[in-house]
């Protein structure tokens, strides 16, 4: 099975969380950027890969991985010798999977809904994420004291929570917080972080560039 990593991405998407988690595992990988302008994300062969002809879609030994929190999580996993999940043994694995399926499964819609104004909903008990504001204190409290999410040591989950950090405080679609301001200035020195090119080339090709 072909030991390649290749990541499927856009420059201007959620794609980027997935690049960042490749630049911090240290492993080699190679990029295909899918031009949204034409369409090549909905591409019969793409689609083939992802049927929501979406991206960020990771392909590694054959197996194809989509959704950014769970091509974080894989990508730890897989290169354990970045030191970037703590083992199934060890008791931080439940804290870590915790931050990483919240940033998946409750900051993400918030973000959304608040991004694109829809009202909330009546019966905040019947939606996975309960309210804004729940989940804003929430994620605060995640990222205090830090300066990780799991103190002192820098996880996938501050790639993926942190991703989200970031681009709710540019949307404007996060409060910015004193707490998401400072943890959002300590993950953004990651050198893997800036690594990523700031405004994305639309060649296919890795920001560190590296033999396969
Ligand atoms: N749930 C997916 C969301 C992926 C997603 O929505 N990607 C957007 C870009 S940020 C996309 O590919 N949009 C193109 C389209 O839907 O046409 C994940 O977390 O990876």
């Amino acid at each position: 099975m072909a030991e390649e990593l290749v990541l499927y991405t856009n420059p201007m998407s959620r794609g980027r969380i997935a690049h960042w988690m490749l630049e911090e595992t240290g492993a080699p990988y190679r990029l295909e950027i899918l031009q949204f302008d034409k369409n090549e994300h909905k591409a019969p062969e793409y689609l083939k890969l992802n049927p929501m002809g979406k991206v960020p879609t990771l392909v590694h030994r054959g197996v194809v991985v989509t959704e950014a929190a769970a091509i974080c999580a894989y990508l730890a996993d897989a290169f354990p010798e970045a030191g970037l999940a703590p083992a199934p043994t060890d008791p931080a694995r439940g804290t870590y999977l915790r931050w990483l399926f919240f940033g998946a499964g409750c900051i993400e819609p918030a973000i959304v809904d608040r991004l694109f104004s829809r009202p909330a909903p009546e019966r905040t008990s019947a939606v996975g994420y309960g309210t804004y504001a729940d989940v804003v204190n929430t994620l605060e409290k995640a990222v205090s004291p830090g300066p990780f999410i799991l103190g002192e040591r820098f996880s996938a989950a501050d790639v993926y929570i942190g991703s989200e950090i970031a681009w709710g405080l540019r949307t404007k679609a996060l409060e910015p917080r004193q707490a998401f301001r400072e943890y959002h200035e300590r993950i953004i020195e990651r050198p893997a972080f800036k690594r990523l090119p700031e405004h994305h080339s639309t060649q296919a090709q890795s920001a560190a560039p590296k033999q396969p």
